[in-house]
């Protein structure tokens, strides 16, 4: 009987013991729980992209976007964005969302997108596309963007849109020359980009440069001219812009946009420009090599200089290949590397220009005088080649 109160006894302190334990264990969890869900960083709104000025009337669609921080962005209750007239009176409101484009909305569908053209969901990002139809005269709009959560609202700067009636800018006085020879010096080209609405309210804002191929395919990342001042607006070109692209006629196009996103005509030239082939010197190797005795072999490095008028961006490959004594037999084609791997290609220095390969002489081989042609060829195309020889003797 004592033997059963004791075990008893013993389990019920055993219990009260793990439930001590477990407690503690469950206040030191819901302590961390309990942690409230206030921002780390300060809950604020601001803005990603605002619209540019608006051309009156136009059903044109321009993406406004903001990023909410400082919160959890499922957490946020609402974003939502006002217009008010240059009498401070709200003439439109609606919402951004964070929704990766996925639904339609209802709201302001007189001049904003169905579709909020958000790109990613839950990022913090919001976004929603407007257009001019909310503005029922010219005049300046003031947008501003305010996000809630809980009882809190934070709000954006504000920003000014205007909306009216604007012109293209016009684009004239295009430096260019017909031609641009295989490694033509830097040369600075400009154009005048003249925007004919008053200056006060609306400028030039940028001007492109486009590239197209003789076919009228566009080649390469448009370049943004550097504004010179008086209007001028150029870019420098270097002989590079020519790699991976052959002798032919190739279109340069420009263009300007203003304040309204307004874009000028395309003012475009026709081009000559030229791509040269690399150019190879300074072939070396030995005059002569002897005949290694059998199971010896004679290694020895040959080099070329070889560059580009493109630079060697432009350069693909560089290559030896030997004609036998007999004149009719060809060895395999080998590469040269200006790599500065000098265990593998046994090239010295990366990017001098030398380019390197170490090449073999085997007791098999036959005794005469080998005929060594070195080719190079750019992404172009354009191939060059020079000949040197060794003879092998006993
Ligand atoms: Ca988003
Ligand atoms: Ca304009
Ligand atoms: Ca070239
Ligand atoms: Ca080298």
């Amino acid at each position: 009987m004592t033997l059963v109160i004791n075990s008893l006894h013993k389990y019920i302190l055993l219990t009260i013991f793990i439930i001590l334990v477990l407690s503690i264990a469950w206040m030191g969890c819901s302590r961390e729980d309990s942690t409230p869900v206030s921002p780390t960083a300060p809950f604020e709104v601001s803005w990603e992209a605002t619209p540019p000025n608006l051309v009156f009337q136009s059903a044109a669609y321009y993406p406004m976007i903001v990023s909410v921080g400082g919160i959890a962005p499922e957490a946020v209750d609402s974003v939502k964005a006002t217009i008010e007239d240059s009498t401070s009176q709200q003439i439109g409101a609606f919402h951004l969302y964070d929704d990766a484009n996925a639904y339609e909305h209802a709201d302001a569908l007189d001049f904003c997108s169905p579709h909020s053209d958000d790109l990613v969901s839950r990022d913090g990002k919001f976004s929603r596309l407007i257009n001019a139809r909310f503005a029922a005269e010219e005049g300046h709009f003031i947008f501003r963007v305010t996000a809630w959560f809980g009882g809190e609202s934070v709000q954006t700067t504000e920003d000014t849109v205007s909306v009216a009636l604007s012109v293209p800018p016009q684009l004239s006085n295009l430096t260019l020359p017909d031609t641009l020879e295989s490694g033509f010096s830097p040369l600075q080209i400009s154009l005048l980009a003249i925007d004919p609405d008053p200056p006060s309210s609306d400028s030039v804002t940028s001007v492109e440069m486009k590239l197209y191929s003789p076919g009228g395919a566009l080649l390469g990342d448009p370049t943004q001219l550097e504004p010179l001042g008086n209007g001028l607006y150029g870019t420098t070109l270097t002989a590079d812009l020519a790699v991976g692209y052959s002798s032919d006629l190739y279109t340069f196009a420009f263009r300007a946009r203003d304040t309204f996103d307004e874009e000028s005509d395309s003012l475009g030239r026709q081009v000559y420009m030229e791509n040269l082939a690399p150019y190879l010197t300074d072939a070396t190797l030995p005059d002569t090599v002897v005949l290694p005795p059998a199971t010896d072999t004679t290694y020895f490095p040959i080099t070329v200089r070889c560059w580009d008028d493109q630079t060697v961006e432009d350069i693909s490959q560089v290559s030896i290949q030997a004609l036998k004594p007999d004149t009719v037999t060809w060895g395999s084609l080998v590469e040269l590397f200006d790599d500065g791997d000098f265990d593998y290609s046994g090239d010295e220095v990366a990017g001098d220009s030398v380019y390197t390969r170490i090449v073999a002489i085997y007791p098999s081989n036959d005794l005469g005088l080998y005929q060594f042609y070195f080719r190079a060829e750019d992404k172009a195309g354009n191939q060059s080649e020079i000949v040197d020889s060794l003879w092998v003797i006993p």
